[in-house]
């Protein structure tokens, strides 16, 4: 509960409403190109996934053609995506990253 004062001293609790954040699912999309250690590579440097979830993530997209890495606020989720793209476009790798409202 919030704070507040009142003139004898006595402290007076508030309650100050929270609002939840628009949440953002940000995937891994497959391709026949992208080598599957660079896709690990990425959950790992950007997800903070261990090499075991990275993989069985990476697995999961090769097999279903499209996996989650994680669910972000807007800015943090759209500056994944774009750090992503721009390691994949320096190799020249298709891998595409994309994000969708939760
Ligand atoms: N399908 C790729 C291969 O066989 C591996 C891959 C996995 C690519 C996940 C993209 O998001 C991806 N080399």
């Amino acid at each position: 509960e919030g704070n507040g004062r009142e003139g004898s001293g006595t402290a007076v609790l508030t309650r100050t409403r929270t609002r939840k954040p628009n949440l953002y699912r940000v995937l891994l999309l497959n391709d026949d190109y992208t080598p599957m250690e660079f896709v690990v590579h990425v959950l790992e440097r950007f997800f903070n996934k261990d090499r075991s979830e990275a993989t069985q993530i990476m697995m999961h997209v090769h097999q279903n053609g499209v996996g989650e890495c994680g669910v972000f606020t807007y800015e943090v989720a759209e500056t994944k995506v774009t750090l992503v793209m721009d390691l994949a476009r320096k190799h020249m790798h298709p891998l595409q990253c994309v994000m969708e409202k939760k």
